[in-house]
Formats: structure tokens, sequence, C-alpha cells
């Protein structure tokens, strides 16, 4: 649909929204308890400059019940939330961990949130490779919780998955994690309970694990680890997150403040030629980054659970929700580099995209000149070989058929009227990645009782929870999957396997040349994604949607690897 006629039938649209307001108030129709208010529901929903909400949606407010950390609790007693400290662990050591109640204040206002030990991000946990350690996890807060070790490939019954893998954590009481980490980089942990509230309220933290190997990465004169996340604010408070699921149904919470480290103002000073080593994580709930250093050159090193193959030039970097990047940047000039996540955001009016940039913090250079200087050592591009021959024993399975096919999908019932109509002429064409959120009204005014999000078994037709897929250890399993643009409203997905590691092997049947280990993959809308999944870990394993309203929406199912020698099935499946 060209724009004029887009524009013409949103027109139409709006201007009849009112009647259709009136007509599905009548109607009764089921689900639609949309007239519970109260104070806190009927705040505005912030809108994109120049979007004004939907006619056919005002005064409406989700079907879930509002809700907020610390109900009850007086902002001004808890403790000031602390910025993340370094947990130094070696093999063998303990860590006490308590998600608890913090104050924290950003942009001059100050709400009730969580924390790890007082801390956001949690604790900074940097083990050496191979390392085991044991983490008492404390639930301080007002939810059920646990903890999950993303990226970990440990043993199943540590994996912190409520109803798979242990009993949510209910407030008050405790639970024992001995945590073993067998591959180098960078990891994290999080809640595996309503990640749309306690990950977007502050849980969550980074672990770092460090190879033996003294030339394992190039020589940096600094290392820093950033985890970006975001937070929906409206004037001075937060808008309420559903009680029985999430409310963002559609398109998962996209924030209006974007944070780095849970700072709204990110800075870094480092001396001229300094080459720094960033580790980033996505910790948002939602919203894919495309993450740059102003001018400064960038390289790519590593990601979720490896180096790559050989390191990459590049001008940015794209983080779906859970996947980790290791970059390398070099800030040869004195002054002041912005630090900017910059995306095309989708103008439903025009039917147009349209660049969008946020400064997330700066990084400022003085005139001293860096010691040592490692501009050589920046300018080689490394052939990482371990990683290539590690990575040999997998190629003779890519060209196999696929073992497992999903489609990714969704359903909806009982939405409002008007968001129906709109999604209607909304999907007449898509983007492979939403990146910003454009109708926050209408998703807004989806919950988790309204929108399932699926993962469709092809050959079986089983969805979700229904999905019975089972492996035996040791076997390589090619998984394609394939993210159907015609659906009711399509959006990418950045789909996440816990406990294995697994590679891209290729992307609309077009291999990908630089390989990495993965445990979190993007499937862009309208896109079909070759997985190789190295099925070596045994237990009950969750693959889902890592954007936290479509996990809260349905969209997750388990892979069994059974142990070798003990009633393994689905041996077709294998090597
Ligand atoms: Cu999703």
């Amino acid at each position: 649909m060209n724009c004029l006629v887009r524009a013409a039938v949103l027109a139409a649209l709006l201007l009849v929204a009112p009647a259709l307001q009136a007509q599905q108030t009548m109607s009764n129709m089921p689900g639609m308890d949309h007239g519970m208010h109260d104070s806190t529901m009927s705040m505005p929903i912030p809108m994109p400059p120049g979007m004004p909400m939907m006619p056919g949606l005002k005064g409406l407010a989700p079907n879930v019940a509002p809700f907020l950390p610390g109900a009850g609790v007086d902002v001004a007693h808890l403790p000031a939330a602390k910025a993340s400290e370094l947990a130094r662990l070696r093999d063998g050591d303990t860590l006490d961990l308590t998600a608890m109640l913090v104050r924290r204040t950003i942009n001059g206002h100050t709400f009730t949130m969580y924390g790890f030990n007082g801390q956001i991000p949690g604790p900074l946990i940097d083990v050496p490779r191979n390392a085991t350690i044991t983490v008492r996890f404390h639930n301080s807060i007002d939810l059920p919780s646990s903890i999950h070790w993303h990226g970990v490939r440990l043993d199943n019954r540590d994996d912190g998955v409520p109803d798979v893998t242990q009993p949510a954590v209910a407030p008050g009481s405790s639970f024992v994690y001995q945590v073993h980490f067998p591959d180098a980089g960078i990891y994290w942990y999080h809640p595996h309970v309503r990640e749309d509230i306690e990950q977007a309220m502050g849980l969550f933290g980074n672990v770092r694990v460090d190879a033996p190997e003294r030339d394992y990465y190039s020589p940096v004169n600094l290392e820093q680890t950033l985890m970006l996340s975001d937070l929906l604010v409206h004037a001075d408070t937060l808008i309420p997150f559903g009680r029985e699921g999430p409310d963002f149904a559609l398109m998962g919470r996209l924030g209006n403040v974007l944070l780095v480290n849970g700072e709204p103002h990110y800075a870094l000073t480092v001396h001229a030629g300094d080459v720094v080593r960033f580790f980033i994580t996505n910790a948002s709930s939602s919203r894919t980054w495309n993450l740059s250093f102003g001018s400064a050159p960038m390289k790519v090193v590593a990601s979720d659970v490896s180096r790559f193959e050989h390191e990459e030039r590049v001008p940015s970097v794209i983080l779906a929700p859970a996947e980790r990047y290791v970059v390398e940047v070099r800030f040869d000039k004195p002054g002041t580099y912005a630090i900017v996540n910059a995306v095309q955001a989708i103008n439903h009016y025009r039917g147009e995209f349209q660049p969008e940039v946020d400064t997330l913090g700066t990084v400022t250079v003085s005139g001293e000149p860096a010691s040592p200087d490692y501009a050589a050592a920046f300018a080689t591009l490394r052939h990482n070989t371990a990683v290539s021959r590690d990575i040999d024993r997998y190629r003779p399975y890519f060209d196999k058929p696929p073992d497992k096919r999903l489609t990714l999908t969704v359903k909806v019932s009982a939405l409002p009227l008007a968001t129906v109509q709109f999604m209607t002429i909304d999907t007449a064409y898509y983007a492979p990645v939403e990146w910003v959120d454009a109708m926050p009204d209408m998703n807004w005014l989806s919950s988790s009782r309204q929108v399932r999000w699926i993962l469709r078994d092809e050959a079986t037709g089983k969805e979700n929870m229904d999905i019975d897929w089972h492996v035996p250890q040791g076997s390589v399993v090619k998984l394609r999957i394939f993210n159907d643009p015609k659906s009711f409203h399509p959006m990418q997905h950045p789909i996440h396997l816990h406990g294995q590691r697994m590679l891209v092997i290729a992307r609309d049947g077009v291999p990908v040349r630089n390989l990495v280990w993965k445990d979190t993959a993007l499937i862009p809308v309208g896109s079909t994604v070759d997985l190789l999944i190295d099925a070596s870990n045994p237990g009950a394993w969750m693959l889902h949607c890592h954007i936290a309203e479509h996990l809260g929406s349905g969209m997750m199912t388990v892979l069994h690897v059974d142990p070798s020698g003990g009633g393994a099935r689905g041996a077709g499946a294998a090597r």
C-alpha cells in the first residue's frame, strides 16, 4: 500500500474510531473488561511525537490489574540503589545474591525498583573458566522469583526455570545454585519469573568468564561492561505492569528512558589512542539496539558463547534482547565521542521510516597519549583458529535437511476493535525489525489474556508447551525457524535456547560465513533462519522468545536432551 493510500485509510479510521468505540461498549464482548479504571491506569501512555492516541482507544485500560513493585512501602525508607560492584570469585567460592526493593532516582524522579544486593545492575561476577561457584539466592521482593544463568551450559537443576527445573522461590525464601562456567565470555543472570516486571525493574547482572589463555583477546587499555535497558515512564511515575500477566503483549514494553548500566548518561574518560574492550549485553524487555561509538572505529570480537571465527570491522553492532557482543573501539583523537543508538522508526501516519538517534552517553578523550599504544594490535583483524577448528566437527551437518521446523506466529482474541481495524491495514507492509514502539496505545491495551505468541512445530502442528521434543545427548540438531510475515502482527523474535550452544548457519538460505557460538538468535519478520544446535548437555531446556512479554504470552517450549545411554527418544533427529 503506498503512503497516500495508507494515510487516507488511517485518517478514515481515526474518524470512525469513536463510532467503533461506542459499538464495542454496547457489544459486551468476552474478555473486554476495559471499563475497570483506577487513577493509575487512566494515566496517558507516552506517544511518539505527532501521534495522537487512537480515539477509539481513549479511556480504555488493559484488562489486567495494575502492578508496581513495593505497594504500601514508603520509598523514602528503602536503600538507595547502588552501582554494580565487582564480585571476583574463584572456583569453590560462595556468593549471596538477594533480590530486594530499592529506591532509584533517574533524571530527578524517584521510583521503587528491584536490585540484586541493592545494585542495578547486580554484582558483576568475574570468574575463571571452568570455575564452579555456589550462589545462595534470597528472594526479598514481593513476587516469586528465581535466577536463570543466561547462556551458561550448567547442570539442568541449576537453570532457574520454575516448573521445569525447580519450584519458584517464594517471597522470603531461598534457593542454592551451583553454577559451573565451561565457556569464556560475557553472560548474564536474571529471574525466570515475570521477566516483564522483575528484569525490567532492575534484576539483571553480568558474569564475565575469563579464559586462562593470555592472548584470548587482543591487548587493550581498558575493559568495560555495558548493560543496556529501558524504562517506561510518564512524568514522575512508572507505567504499571499487569498483575495477572503482561500488558504490552503485542510488541513488548519499549521504554522511553534508555539506560546504560542503569544510568541515563553513561560517561567514560580515556586517553588519546586508548583501545577499549566493551562487553555489551541487551537486558531490555523488547528493544533491539543498534549501537555505535560516534566516529571511533570498532571491531566485533565475540558474541554470546564464543569468539567469532575472525574479527571484523563494523560501523555499529545490533543487539536483540538477551544477545551479547564484545567489541573493541579505538578512540584516537582528543574530544568527545557520543555513544548512540541509531534506528529506523516507523511513522504509521505516512507509512514511512524515519531515522531516530538517541545519545546514551559519552566517551571523553583527553590529550594525554595512550600508554601502551595498542594501535598495531587494533589494526590487526585476528583469525581465531581455535574457534574454526572447534566448529569443523559440525560442518558436515550444515547441509543436512532440517531435523525440526518451527513457525513463529501470533493469535489474538477480544482486542479493542480499533486495534483490530488498525492492524488490518498496518500489516499491509511490515518491517523486518521494529526498533521503536510506534503504536504504544494499542500495544499497552493488549495483554497476555488477549495475545498468544506461538512457536508451532511444522511436523505435528503442536504449539508452545505442547511440543514434546526429545533428542539424544550428543546429537547435532538442525532447527529451521520461519517468522510468518502474514500473522496478525508480525514482529522479530530473539529465540533463546537454554543450556546448549548453537550456530546460526544460514539466513534465508544464504550461508553465514563468519560463525560464532550463540544462545540467542534474532529471527526477523519474513525470515527463515537455520540453527545448528550442539545438544551436548542433558536435561529439560527452555526454547523461547526473549521478548519478556512474548514469553509471558506463551512463546516457549522445552527441548529435552535425553542422557546418552538412558531412554533416548527421537534418534531420527540425531546425527
Ligand atoms: Cu517474540
